[in-house]
């Protein structure tokens, strides 16, 4: 069956179901927990309350593979929503889920992340409690960068190359990139700090503590790349990605960051242009430390998960919303 959408401004189907999570209005509740894959979203739907025959879980993925499931924790409606990976994920779970949810909504993001500086360790959970901010390659730089030594070559020929700027653009260091260098241009931008719920983030910060003891939670500012790799500062041969200076440059630039990741800031972002209508947080697990470069054994991480998906959604049904609760319930009953 292929479901014909209509509006492509913000396309639904004949049922009204949104274009690339497949949801519609009565199937989502308005407290959400966003997960970074299925397997983290079934694992965590085993905290739910038990389901009853008359109240079985609410559960579908979409052809696009973002999965939903609507239960209840503690008696209050919740969804958990797989949120895949980065920035245009996290744009459509925010989005196609405010479309169809009726009154306040709150967002809590569980992800993994690399702890970027001390206090911040292996298997931590760190809050976004700080904010977030976006670090994003900007493509104009290599553009520039290969114009200026076409430019170059054309008028002066090779004879220039080993100049003080035609050996910053081609040196390969990174340090004299990362901070301006040949082009007068970065390679890649950060923006200013978008702010998260400060009570939803007391809440998760309150419950973290419960759950995994204080000292296994810091919280802090997060940063949010476009990339794994370039953007976070990882280094490799195959690309020229001008990044060895990035991490810190950005420690030294922000004393408070603690996680590196990619979706929070997205989140914070979207909820922020809602006026309020969007409560949002983001934790994630310190999966690595990239201060030191130890990663988690991965047998350890589902208990970690455990005790942070326990952690936001009881943070998650004790968030005050306004909003139609009643007739929302209503159409979850
Ligand atoms: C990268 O491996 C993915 O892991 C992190 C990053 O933000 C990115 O999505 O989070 P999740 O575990 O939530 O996916």
């Amino acid at each position: 069956h292929k479901p014909t959408y209509k509006n492509a401004n913000f396309p639904t189907d004949g049922e009204g179901r949104t274009y690339h999570l497949g949801t519609k209005e009565g199937e989502v509740a308005p407290r959400i927990l966003s997960v970074g894959s299925v397997s983290r979203a079934l694992l965590l739907s085993k905290l739910l309350d038990p389901p009853t025959s008359g109240r079985p879980l609410f559960q579908r993925t979409s052809s696009r593979g973002f999965l939903t499931i609507t239960g209840r924790y503690e008696g209050e409606p919740v969804s958990i929503v797989s949120t895949h990976m980065g920035q245009p994920n996290m744009d459509f779970v925010v989005r196609e889920n405010r479309a169809i949810v009726r009154g306040q909504m709150a967002i809590v993001r569980l992800g993994t992340c690399g702890a970027v500086q001390r206090p911040a360790k292996l298997g931590d959970l760190l809050i976004a409690a700080h904010g977030s901010i976006a670090i994003r390659r900007d493509p104009d730089y290599w553009t520039l960068m290969d114009g200026r030594e076409s430019l170059f070559r054309a008028s002066n020929g090779a004879s220039r190359n080993g100049t003080a700027n035609g050996t910053a653009s081609t040196n390969g260091s990174g340090g004299a990139a990362t901070s301006g260098g040949f082009t007068g241009r970065k390679p890649y931008m950060t923006s200013l700090p978008v702010p998260a719920n400060s009570q939803l983030a007391a809440l998760l910060a309150a419950e973290a503590a419960q759950v995994v003891g204080p000292d296994r939670v810091v919280e802090g500012l997060n940063a949010s790349a476009d990339s794994f790799y370039s953007s976070q500062g990882r280094t490799g041969s195959d690309f020229d990605d001008r990044n060895e200076c990035l991490l810190a440059d950005l420690v030294a630039a922000h004393p408070d960051l603690v996680s590196l990741e990619m979706e929070t800031f997205q989140l914070l972002d979207l909820a922020r242009c809602t006026k309020g209508s969007i409560k949002a947080i983001g934790m994630c697990v310190a999966l690595a430390e990239r201060y030191s470069n130890a990663f988690l054994e991965y047998h350890k991480l589902e208990e970690l998960e455990i005790s942070g998906g326990t952690a936001a959604l009881r943070a998650l049904v004790h968030v005050s919303l306004d909003g139609p609760s009643e007739a929302e319930a209503e159409t979850l009953k």
